[in-house]
């Protein structure tokens, strides 16, 4: 019998099962996507695969109904876990007038909706990131019992918005919790051709916060480290740096053809720690996620899945006035 891990930070099972079925949800859309796209159905996919439980387990750390995100491209398990849902998801990869991200627009999973807090986010990478410590220095100035929560991959944390940020946040001790989702790639450059120092937490002593590297792919560790970084926010300690190092277990994108620069052998192995299963085998262990209850979670996702697509794919598209909308203040 394994420890039971989760009932020591005060998750539930009923919580615990929550966070499965999101990352799961997470890996069936994105999955779902990846096909779609190579029926030319939708044009770009950029995947969450591999990074699920670093994003669910943070996500449930925070305050789902107070906190803001400013996610990045990879983040679909925040933003399902924030609200969003698979059919808005489904709309923006098809390019529907519904789509709350962006009415259509396009690109894909440059997530936006305001009635979750998510922050809408730009496509140079990195910018999320003085954003969300605006919203933090916000949160102070009014006194507001919030924190904002940012992420970035490790190649964008060598970025200037990366230093002016956590820089920022450091001296002025804003509510913001920054994870870095280390997935040791930056497209085709692997992270020891990135960074100079061996871990990205590592820069936090440079900024006056305290920094973490943890395992991505344990959502309860994860959770832990976000959980104790929001208490600290919350009591005016300032920031907090984590880094949840898991693995891209896809090509950077539906665009992109990764057998050009790394083995099939290292995604393989990369494969053995997947949190879909590792988390999974956690849970049955513990007799949480029984037979009945995983056919059960697979039955309502595929449904979920399936009524997304077709939702989407049946959805009208925008109209080509509508383009001109939102660029101006009307
Ligand atoms: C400022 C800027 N430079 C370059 C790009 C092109 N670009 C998009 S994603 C990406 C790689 C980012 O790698 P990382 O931060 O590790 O995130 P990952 O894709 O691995 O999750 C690059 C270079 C961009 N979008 N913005
Ligand atoms: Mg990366």
């Amino acid at each position: 019998m394994a420890t039971n891990r989760h009932e020591e930070l005060g998750l539930s099972n009923e919580q615990v099962l929550e966070m499965y079925r999101t990352m799961l949800l997470a890996r069936k859309l994105d999955e779902r996507m990846w096909l779609l796209n190579r029926a030319g159905k939708i044009p770009f996919v950029i995947s969450c695969q591999g990074q699920e439980a670093a994003q669910v387990g943070a996500s449930f750390a925070l305050n789902r109904t107070e906190d803001y995100v400013a996610p990045y491209y990879r983040d679909m398990g925040v933003v399902l876990a924030f609200g969003m849902t698979a059919r808005e998801l489904m709309l923006s990869a098809f390019a529907k007038a519904e789509d709350p991200n962006s009415g259509g627009r396009q690109m894909p999973s440059h997530f936006g909706q305001k009635k979750n807090r998510i922050l809408t986010g730009s496509s140079p990478v990195t910018t999320q990131v003085p954003h969300a410590v605006g919203v933090a220095l916000a949160a102070k100035m009014e006194k507001k019992d919030l924190v904002s929560f940012v992420t970035l991959g490790e190649g964008s944390s060598n970025q200037g918005d990366f230093h002016e940020g956590l820089n920022f946040a450091g001296v002025h001790k804003l509510p913001v919790i920054t994870m870095v989702e280390n997935n040791k790639y930056a497209i085709s450059v692997p992270s020891n051709k990135q960074l100079g120092n061996e871990k990205v937490s590592d820069r936090a002593l440079g900024y006056g916060m305290p920094g973490f590297t943890v395992d991505g792919n344990d959502p309860l560790e994860v959770y832990k480290i976000v959980k104790e970084a929001r208490e600290r926010a919350l009591n005016g300690e300032g920031p907090t740096l984590v880094e949840a190092v898991s693995y891209r277990l896809t090509a950077h994108s539906s665009d992109d053809d990764d057998r050009a620069y790394r083995d099939k052998e290292e995604v393989d192995e990369a494969k053995k720690l997947d949190s879909i299963f590792t988390f999974a085998t956690y849970l049955k262990e513990l007799d949480i996620l029984t037979d009945e209850i995983e056919v059960q979670i697979t039955n309502e996702i595929n449904n979920i899945v399936n009524d997304a697509t077709d939702y989407a794919e049946n959805a009208p598209y925008a109209e080509p006035e509508d383009a001109l909308k939102y660029v101006y203040e009307e």
